[in-house]
């Protein structure tokens, strides 16, 4: 296993449109594990494979992470089937756009489908922090941000803070 560099904004790789995954086999799993030792290396309770540089459809995730436990979970060519017109709204925060956390509004519940880490399809109901983070993490597979569901303000805003941090990387 190995930890991945996760990207951050504005890099142009996270705008790619991630593509479905034909088998899951050897190679993707190989990924899989990598993404999750990636996301608890970064603190993360999400990760999608193309903040690591790998534009295809897989997710992991782990909302038991803060708590010490470890329930990994696996999205493999993730769909929404259905999505509530009912909204919720959350504080998000992304691996990809560091210290940067905002409200960001989405439907309460979903029903997905999607593989499991071993190509075998799986059907899901979700609400809570599951729903937000899967959603979250389906954004990234068609190279949406959090950011861009905010005020063009608030977005200029973040994309500022960000390359501010990056410039003092760059000359400490
Ligand atoms: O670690 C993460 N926390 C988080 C909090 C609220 C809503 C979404 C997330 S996902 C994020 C990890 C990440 O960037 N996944 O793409
Ligand atoms: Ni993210």
């Amino acid at each position: 296993m190995a930890i991945r560099p996760v990207l951050i904004a504005p890099d142009p790789r996270l705008k790619t449109v991630s593509t479905p995954v034909e088998k899951v086999d050897g190679e993707v799993r190989k990924l899989i594990d990598d993404m999750l030792e990636s996301m608890y290396a970064a603190d993360g309770i999400g990760l999608a494979a193309v903040q690591v540089g790998v534009p295809k459809r897989i997710i992991v995730m782990d909302l038991a992470q803060k708590e010490g436990k470890n329930e990994p979970r696996v999205f493999v060519n993730p769909v929404i089937t259905w999505a509530s017109e009912e909204l919720v709204t959350f504080e998000e925060g992304c691996l990809s756009v560091p210290e940067i956390w905002d409200e960001v509004e989405r439907p309460a519940h979903i029903r997905a489908e999607y593989l499991d880490r071993d190509g075998k399809k799986q059907v899901l109901k979700a609400d809570g922090l599951l729903a937000t983070c899967l959603q979250h993490e389906m954004d990234h597979l068609e190279g949406v941000l959090f950011i861009d569901h905010l005020s063009r303000l608030k977005r200029s805003m973040a994309l500022k803070k960000l390359a501010k941090a990056k410039k003092l990387k760059e000359t400490a």
